[in-house]
Formats: C-alpha cells, structure tokens, sequence
C-alpha cells in the first residue's frame, strides 16, 4: 500500500493527499511534526522535507515526482493530458511554477525567513503578481488547461488555499482567479484531503 509522509500544514504535502483522495484507491497518511522530525525522515530523503511516499521498496519525494507517479500508476481519473505535447507542455508549467509562485512559498513557510520582513514582504508581492497576470486566463478557462482538471491545478490549488493565510490580497482584477480556486475548492476529493490545521486556515 502506499503511505504518504505528509505535513499537517504543508503545501506540497497538500498537494499529494489532493492527488490520493482524487484517484479514491488505498493509501495511508502519516503526519509528520515538522518541529519534531522523526530520523527516518532525512533516511528516506537526503533533502529532509515532507512529502515522502513509498509503496514496497519505492521511495519517493518532490510533491510533482510524487504525484506524477501516483497518476500513473492508478490513471483514473487521469491528472496528466494523454497528449505527448500537452504533457510537455504541463510539464513546462509545472516547472515554471515552482522558479515563479512556489519559491516564493517556501519563503513564506520557511521557519528562517519569519524573522526577516522584507524577504515575506518581497515573496508577498511577487506571489501577487504573478497570481494578477493569470487571472484574466480564467474569463474562458475552466481550469488551467481549459476544460479538464488536471496536475496544474492540483499544484496551484494549496497556495489559493493560504492566500489569506500568507496575508496576501489579489486585486480586484484577480476575480476570475478567485472563482476558479472556488471551483476547485469544492471538488470532495479537496474537501476530504484537507487536514484540521488547513480547514482553518480559510474563512
Ligand atoms: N519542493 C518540495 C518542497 C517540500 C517542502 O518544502 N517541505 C517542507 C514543508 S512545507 C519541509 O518538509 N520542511 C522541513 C524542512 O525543510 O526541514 C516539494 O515539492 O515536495
């Protein structure tokens, strides 16, 4: 069975348990302190970070490797395009997430960084920006890649999540962002891999 070493308020984390419940196959979770790490942690990935999955003797991190995995190896309901380029292409996005939005994340949840304002305010307003010059592709978009949910959405979602969290405000012209995140927030596979500590963090 597979089992997901996941963080209680991790985004990346998120990620993958969004992945899990959508597929609806057998898996367990096991929370992870992140205050507290357990020594197997840093075993299992030289990195030290959560989220981890291992199935038999495949041990896995990076929440994108992750969850590619997963979906291929239970392919419904299917998170990559079928398309050779189309899956280039979310590939391309997925990496340009990570250099644009999420290193901006990992600022906002590193321990480190707390103490230094003008490095949260800096991830702050890059996030903002970012996010602002997307939201007019949602007037037609759906989702990410038009119609169909996919892998995009999946790693977009749990920094819509936190937005208020992170003390983030979109302009007013991000509307069609919001109501896209709102699409996606009530999928049940999101509701239902949503921990305590997340549920919270949204009015
Ligand atoms: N790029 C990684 C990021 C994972 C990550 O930053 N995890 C954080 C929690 S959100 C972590 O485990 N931090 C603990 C540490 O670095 O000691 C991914 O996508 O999985």
């Amino acid at each position: 069975m597979m089992v997901l070493y996941s963080g209680t308020t991790c985004p990346y984390s998120q990620r993958c348990r969004f992945v899990l419940f959508e597929k609806g196959m057998d898996f367990e979770i096991r929370d992870v302190d992140l205050y507290n790490k357990p020594e197997d942690i840093s075993v299992m990935n030289p990195y030290g970070q959560v989220p981890i999955l291992t199935e038999r003797d495949l041990v896995l991190y990076e929440s994108n490797i992750i969850n590619e995995y997963i979906d291929e190896r239970f392919p419904h309901p299917q998170l990559m395009p079928a398309d050779p380029v189309m899956r280039g292409r979310t590939r391309l996005f997925l990496y340009n997430f990570e250099k644009e939005l999420f290193v901006h994340v990992s600022t906002l949840e590193s321990r480190a960084a707390q103490s230094d304002a003008k490095a949260l305010e800096n991830a702050r307003q890059n996030i903002r920006d970012r996010l602002a010059q997307i939201a007019p592709m949602f007037l037609k978009n759906k989702f990410m890649l038009g119609e169909e949910f996919s892998m995009l959405d999946v790693a977009l979602a749990p920094l819509l999540w936190r937005l208020d969290h992170y003390g983030i405000e979109l302009p007013r012209s991000a509307a069609p962002l919001q109501k896209y995140a709102e699409r996606i927030f009530a999928r049940p596979a999101y509701i239902e891999a949503l921990t305590p500590s997340e549920k919270v963090m949204r009015k």
